[in-house]
């Protein structure tokens, strides 16, 4: 463990409040977690007809509808020769899949296995992380009004005032709860914890297909759900009129699929599993500021859409699979499943049901435990996926954007600093204020706004990615770090470098908002001390007097309302030691270029 006692205060600042108090007090307590918001929880999801919001409730008896016209036309179908010529030429299983053995290898059962538990942790994190921003769109500016799909009412029209803190919509406000069985850990704005199980298990899932990838392809067992010839689209046509007539085609999965199932297992393998890997890429800020994918087709905003679509496929073929396992031949199917061989063994069904007894409580477990041990879910979270995340942190960010892209609306984030000092000091424009740079630096400096403004002046259009889910594209005007770096000299022992805010965090008495950054990315030309936002000076939402960007990173490490800089060698003694204030107290990593 880190030595708390070295805690002193920092940059000139009263020290960050102590974490003396045990374990309990690091447990999440709904009503006072977050600054003490009140439940929101989610809305079942509607969708955007037009104008029209409709409720996608609809779909269960629309889906009830089209079962019951689906089964009574392929019935009537049966009736017709040409139908039942049809099915005898295409009885739904392609000859073309010879040269593998029967029976699914033990590696393969594992992996099967291994699959659904990863996955229901990778789902059920994912939808607390949909929920912290329960709005999807297509436009890169995630614009009030033009979501095609939201988990909550629409926003009130009279929060959207971007020059009025008071009455500021945050992304915050508008985060959702999901229930405690659904979501993981439930609680509204969870997401630090929620991405620890999703990105954990993400890695894991990945691993586990990525070994699933190399043996299908080595032992040759591709063969069974790869389409070989274009006849599966006949056989997958026939297997669909067979099902659904309620007569179903013969079994034959020991062997070799039908058409149908081909597709599926083809189409969730190959391409609906590596597109969920792709689209949550895309939703990263450093790959985006890497190779420009802030504005159009694979914005984050149609990633995260089409990362949506792609969850709803596989909880759709997980019921369907599962339906299917269940309605034809269930102790055979749980035979080729569990043994691999083609046999009727009852202890097939026990040792299913052991399965997902296991399974259950697991799914059980996962919420309480995170809201009793929210550190250990994110120092476990870390250990595994932290260094991965590092990784991306080594993209140089060269991302601009043009002026037409810059968003109508930009969603705001924060509680405003609240001392009368800054009130003071907006009111007199800023005369006064003093940026305070120092720490394991040889020229220690002080900045007046004068100072700043008479600096060279960089201006950038760039695209900010919020943890929350949103983005939205501005331009901002200001000083690089690297200008700064020049006049203050970091030693070589400084590795981090600390931004403190004049606000406090969320929480009432836990301190200032401050978040440590890499000295590295203090270099990129991007890296930007900005003053102004769309060619005015910036406003006290979004920061004023100043503000950081550094685009290789989400967006709760953008500190702004900029007090001081300090350049620290480690950041073990501040505050708790995580990195930042949302690290500290939403248990968020502090390597945060995904
Ligand atoms: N001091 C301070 N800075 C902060 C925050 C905050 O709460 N306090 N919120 C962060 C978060 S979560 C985001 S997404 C961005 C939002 O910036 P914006 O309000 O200009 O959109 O500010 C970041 N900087
Ligand atoms: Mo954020």
């Amino acid at each position: 463990m880190t030595d708390r006692g070295g805690r002193h205060a920092r940059g000139g600042l009263p020290p960050a409040t102590s974490d003396h108090a045990g374990a309990d007090s690091e447990q999440i307590h709904p009503g006072e977690w977050a600054g003490g918001i009140a439940d929101e929880p989610a809305r079942p999801p509607m969708v955007r007809l037009g104008q029209r919001w409709v409720s996608t409730l609809w779909l269960i008896p629309l889906a009830l509808a089209g079962i019951v016209v689906a089964i009574a036309i392929a019935q009537q179908l049966r009736h017709y020769q040409w139908m039942e010529d049809f099915i005898e030429r295409y009885p739904g299983t392609p000859a073309s899949h010879a040269g593998v053995a029967p029976g699914l290898p033990a590696w393969l059962r594992w992996q099967h296995l291994f699959n659904i538990v990863f996955m229901m942790f990778i789902i059920r994190a994912g939808l607390q992380i949909l929920a912290d921003h329960p709005r999807l769109y297509l436009n890169s500016g995630s614009t009030p009004g033009s979501a095609w799909l939201r988990l909550r009412g629409p926003i009130p029209a009279d929060r959207l005032n971007p020059n009025d803190p008071a009455r500021q919509w945050t992304a915050k406000d508008d985060s959702v709860s999901l229930p405690k069985w659904l979501g993981i850990p439930g609680v509204r704005h969870t997401i630090g914890l929620a991405r620890w199980w999703h990105f954990t298990f993400d890695t894991l899932w990945l691993a586990n297909g990525l070994i699933f990838y190399v043996l299908l392809f080595t032992t040759g067992q591709w063969r069974r759900i790869v389409p070989q010839s274009w006849d599966v689209v006949p056989h997958a046509l026939s297997t669909m009129v067979q099902y659904a007539s309620l007569d179903f085609p013969t079994n034959d999965g020991f062997v070799s699929y039908n058409g149908l199932q081909l597709t599926a297992y083809f189409l969730t393998v190959f391409i609906f599993a590596p597109l969920a890997f792709l689209t949550g890429l895309l939703q990263a800020p450093a790959i985006a500021a890497r190779f420009g994918f802030g504005t159009g087709p694979a914005n984050r905003q149609v990633a995260r859409s089409l990362h949506f679509l792609v969850l709803l496929w596989m909880v759709f073929f997980i019921a369907v699979h599962t339906v299917m396992v269940f309605s034809t031949g269930l102790i055979g199917n749980l035979n080729h499943i569990v043994f691999g061989t083609d046999t009727d063994s009852y202890w097939a069904l026990a040792i299913y049901l052991l399965a997902m007894g296991a399974i259950a409580t697991l799914w059980l477990l996962a919420s309480p435990f995170t809201l009793r041990h929210p550190r250990a879910v994110q120092r476990i979270g870390r250990r595994c996926v932290g260094w991965i995340k590092a990784l991306m942190e080594w993209f140089h960010p060269d991302a601009t954007y043009s002026a037409k892209d810059v968003s109508p609306y930009f969603w705001a984030n924060g509680t405003l600093p609240t001392s009368p000092d800054y009130r003071a000091l907006a009111a007199k424009n800023w005369d006064g204020y003093r940026l305070k740079v120092g720490g394991l630096v040889e020229h220690p400096t002080e900045f007046s706004y004068a100072d700043l403004l008479a600096m060279d002046k960089h201006e950038q259009t760039t695209a900010h990615y919020c943890i929350q889910g949103w983005s939205g594209i501005a331009t901002w005007g200001g000083v690089q770090m690297s200008t700064l770096l020049d006049i203050v000299r970091p030693v070589p022992s400084a590795r981090w470098v600390v931004f403190w805010s004049m606000a406090d965090g969320s929480e009432p008495g836990t301190g200032r908002y401050y978040d440590c950054h890499k000295i590295e990315h203090m270099h990129h030309p991007l890296t930007l001390l900005a003053y102004e936002m769309n060619g005015a000076p910036l406003t006290e939402i979004h920061g004023a007097p100043l503000r950081l960007r550094n685009e290789v990173e989400l967006g709760f490490k953008q500190v702004k309302w900029v007090e001081s800089i300090e350049f620290v060698d480690s950041f073990a003694q501040i505050g708790n030691g995580q990195g930042g204030y949302n690290e500290d107290h939403e248990f968020f990593g502090y390597r945060m270029p995904i």
